[in-house]
């Protein structure tokens, strides 16, 4: 096989179910997986004997450079029934599969229209296909995710050092993707969360123009991209003394964290199992009803992929990166979040976070 990506496209067609010719691929974070390419407008047609990428003039010239193994075919404006068509025709299409949890009711129409008489199809379960491959993580998409994380590690000590009463949410916010931007992060992996004070009670609050003050916790969801890929962590550290019942909250998190992942350590490989390790200590200390969300999630090309860590449950695919995020949130008081990486392997799981997680108290 050429390279990676003509070996995942192949992967790909040895898992479509005979009855169809193969996919149509629109959607920017898949057409990047299978190809390689990040591009806004391109369109992956792959079969069992063919593969094509069609694109306009904007990208031609690059998609070409990028997918060698691929033939690539431009389409100008008003050409898109024509040069569709054409491949239709060529390839003698009768059916594709389509991306149906990404595509719009109105792209579906045009290329069901353009590519007619190929019939495509949105019952194939195409989404669940890609996701089946894209959930197992090659060494070369682990190294863009440790050094994304060890970007917003880095950088999140930095503002930790710039805490102090004057500044707002916002104002660390900022100063993260500023840092984060320098030390190389392609981009952020999504709007950072600064949480303070009774702010921190929403899981994802929106930093705003809110005061540090003494006494306050202080919740930092960050993540950063590199080479496409995303990390993503939380930490929250107080400045200021912080209440007993402060410290409680904090100690029941960590132990809930610890406790789902030494479940992974140890060989654990169930989504719900591993939910209830971190949710039974949780509730166990009197917090069950301030821990809304699932305990965790795949991370990847997106923030948010498959698998879901929570009650639904499933096995936790090898090679997965899943993330372990408990949290406790008292309406109008203060909250607490904390969130690492893991690579799940055959037997085990290796942490990809290297930030401490005991309690800082700054100020
Ligand atoms: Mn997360």
């Amino acid at each position: 096989m050429a390279n990676k990506y003509s070996w995942r496209t192949h992967q790909l067609i040895s898992i479509i179910p005979e009855q169809y010719d193969g996919a149509l691929i629109i959607s920017q974070i898949n057409g990047q997986y299978f190809t390689g390419f990040n591009c806004d407008n391109g369109y992956f047609i792959v079969t069992r004997k063919d593969c094509i990428y069609v694109t306009d003039s904007r990208y031609t010239e690059a998609a070409q450079k990028a997918i060698d193994w691929c033939e690539v075919v431009e389409y100008g404006s008003g050409q898109m029934k024509q040069v569709f068509g054409g491949i239709s025709e060529r390839l003698g299409l009768k059916s594709l599969l389509v991306e149906s949890d990404r595509m719009t009711l109105s792209q579906y129409t045009m290329m069901a229209e353009v590519l007619a008489p190929a019939f495509l199809s949105e019952e194939g379960g195409l989404d669940g296909l890609i996701e089946s491959l894209r959930v197992h993580k090659d060494s070369d998409e682990i190294a863009c995710m440790k050094a994304a994380q060890t970007i917003a590690e880095q950088t999140l000590q930095h503002v930790y050092g710039l805490i102090r009463e004057s500044v707002t949410e916002a104002d660390l916010a900022f100063e993260f993707e500023f840092y984060a931007r320098r030390l190389g992060a392609e981009r952020l992996a999504f709007d950072s969360i600064v949480a303070s004070g009774e702010n921190g009670s929403m899981p994802h609050a929106v930093p705003g123009q809110r005061k540090i003050r003494r006494g306050d916790l202080i919740t930092f969801d960050v993540g950063c991209v590199v080479g496409g890929y995303h990390s993503d962590m939380t930490r929250t550290v107080a400045y200021g003394e912080v209440s007993g019942e402060q410290r409680r909250i904090y100690d029941t998190v960590l132990r809930a964290q610890q406790a789902a992942m030494d479940y992974l350590f140890a060989g654990g490989s169930d989504l719900a199992e591993c939910d209830a390790a971190a949710r039974d200590l949780i509730k166990a200390e009197g917090y069950g009803e301030y821990f809304g969300h699932s305990t965790g999630h795949g991370v990847g090309l997106e923030i948010h992929e498959f698998p879901s860590v929570s009650f639904r449950g499933g096995s936790i695919p090898v090679n997965s990166v899943i993330t372990v995020e408990p949290g406790i949130y008292i309406p109008g008081k203060y909250g607490v979040r904390i969130e690492n990486m893991l690579f799940k392997t055959a037997d085990s799981a290796v942490n990809l976070t290297g930030m401490d997680r005991e309690l800082i108290i700054l100020g």
